[in-house]
């Protein structure tokens, strides 16, 4: 089998040229116009990011590399003994736009597991830190902090050359990605089950069944499998997303890796982003405290109405790309169609329920211009059911699972020589002052 490693090194040439095809032959070429609407709307649908591993159609949804979620789930490798796909084929997949064989994942995942353990420092900062402060803004820290042994950073002080730049990006993202489960685990037993001994990484699990045993249910192969599912499929959903976006930006300061994939996870926390699989858990308990026994379409269509009259957003549903429902929200609910006793939970029937309901509700109500649901309507339901019941811990995950896709652009945007954003902007006197030339 050939190292994650030996196949980039094939593959970074051939996208060098191509790079660089497009910038001398179609460097004027136009991909669309620039409007007012995309400077005052949030750049919705502005063709202005280069981005590798992912490309999201409105309708059908994502694919990486050209393959969609179903496309993954009969190709890719999954773990021994599991059927779904597991964290390291989709990281071979995003890096590399190739399929692993059994054996190169499984050397992947030997090779995170040896790279798995935090340093004494990191575990001393994240145990010092209050239960009270949330978990997200605890795995932002203990990402930025690991650049402590930054290589990216240090060769860059020894003063390497620009093609040298992506092996040490390669290096720092490998080693971050290895990491992210024991610190993700650690801050999850600091708050909810302090005191509780953390077990070591097992260098014979994937990345992800080590996940679940560090926060204590190695022994659920059904959670260990959604939880393969889930990190796999919110891998990466193109760059214009806020992590991926926010991300991108800050490695094009040549941040290193661990801070790059920090700032991203300030914008995974947004309520609008990442943190909405939190607030869905949220709304959805109290709608089934508030509906009591009886929870018809009904009762959940005048749910919905109270929420949106009260000026929320009906968390789970829209979306910035897609105009259809979410394919992860679909391949999530395909696993709980699957197990007869995930279809009796009664949280994974509301959220079931809810789906039935809302995107009609939405529509009457006419403002999103997406009334399906996306990913996170239906991510937290299942790690209810399993016993994963700290809804605010959710978007961690998420977090876990995101930096396979932003550490894969990291890596593509030095091997590329991408240079520092910088777009330029006008304020509102500058935009009329155009209009009228
Ligand atoms: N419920 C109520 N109103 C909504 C919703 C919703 N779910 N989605 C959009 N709108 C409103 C939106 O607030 C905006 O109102 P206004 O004109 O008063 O500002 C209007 O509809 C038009 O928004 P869109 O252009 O449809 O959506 P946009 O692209 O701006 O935002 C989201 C996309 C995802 C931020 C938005 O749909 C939303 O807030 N959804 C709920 C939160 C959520 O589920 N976020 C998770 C996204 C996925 N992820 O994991 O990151
Ligand atoms: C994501 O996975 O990043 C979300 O669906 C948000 C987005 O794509 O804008």
């Amino acid at each position: 089998p050939q190292t994650v490693r030996e196949v980039l090194e094939e593959v970074v040439p051939k996208k060098q040229l191509q790079l660089k095809q497009l910038k001398t032959e179609h460097g004027q070429a136009v991909l669309g116009d620039v409007k007012v609407e995309h400077v005052v709307g949030g750049m919705r649908g502005l063709k202005a990011m280069l981005w590798e591993a992912s490309v999201l159609d409105p309708i059908e949804g994502i694919r990486f590399h050209g393959l969609s979620i179903a496309d993954c789930q009969k190709v890719l490798p999954a773990a021994p003994g599991g059927k779904e796909i597991i964290a390291e084929s989709m990281l071979w997949l995003l890096l590399t736009g190739k399929i692993p064989t059994e054996a190169e994942t499984r050397q992947l995942s030997r090779e995170l597991a040896e790279k798995g353990e935090l340093p004494e420092y990191i575990e001393k900062l994240v145990d010092s830190l209050p239960s009270t402060l949330h978990p997200m803004t605890q795995l932002g820290m203990g990402v930025a902090a690991l650049n402590h042994d930054s290589k990216f950073q240090q060769a860059y002080e020894r003063g390497i050359k620009k093609s040298e730049y992506w092996t040490y990006a390669l290096e720092d993202s490998l080693d971050l990605l290895a990491k992210l489960p024991a610190l993700a685990a650690r801050i999850y037993r600091n708050i909810y089950n302090p005191g509780k001994p953390l077990p070591k990484v097992n260098k014979d699990l994937d990345l992800v069944g080590n996940y679940v045993n560090m926060l204590g249910y190695g022994d659920n192969h059904d959670l260990t499998e959604y939880l393969r599912l889930y990190i796999a499929i919110h891998g990466d959903h193109e760059g214009g997303n806020a992590s991926a976006h926010t991300s991108h930006l800050v490695g094009s300061t040549l941040a290193d890796p661990y801070l790059a994939y920090a700032a991203g996870l300030y914008a995974l926390a947004g309520p609008l982003h990442g943190l909405a699989n939190q607030e869905v858990l949220r709304w959805q308990m109290n709608m089934q405290k508030e509906l009591g026994g009886n929870i018809t379409h009904e009762s959940i269509k005048e749910f919905l109405w109270k929420t949106l009259k009260s000026g929320q957003v009906v968390p789970g549903y829209g979306h910035g790309v897609l105009r259809n429902p979410d394919p992860r929200f679909m391949a999530l609910q395909q696993f709980c169609d699957t197990r007869p006793e995930l279809l009796e939970d009664p949280i994974v029937q509301l959220v079931k329920k809810t789906y039935e309901v809302a995107p009609a509700v939405l529509k009457e109500h006419g403002k999103t211009k997406n009334p399906y649901p996306n990913v996170d309507a239906a991510s937290g339901c299942v790690l209810y059911h399993y016993g994963l019941t700290q809804f605010k811990y959710y978007t961690v995950i998420f977090g876990v699972s995101r930096a396979l896709g932003c550490l894969t652009q990291y890596v593509w945007s030095r091997a590329l020589g991408l240079p520092i954003e910088r777009p330029k902007s006008l304020s509102m006197d500058a935009i009329e002052k155009l209009i009228k030339q």
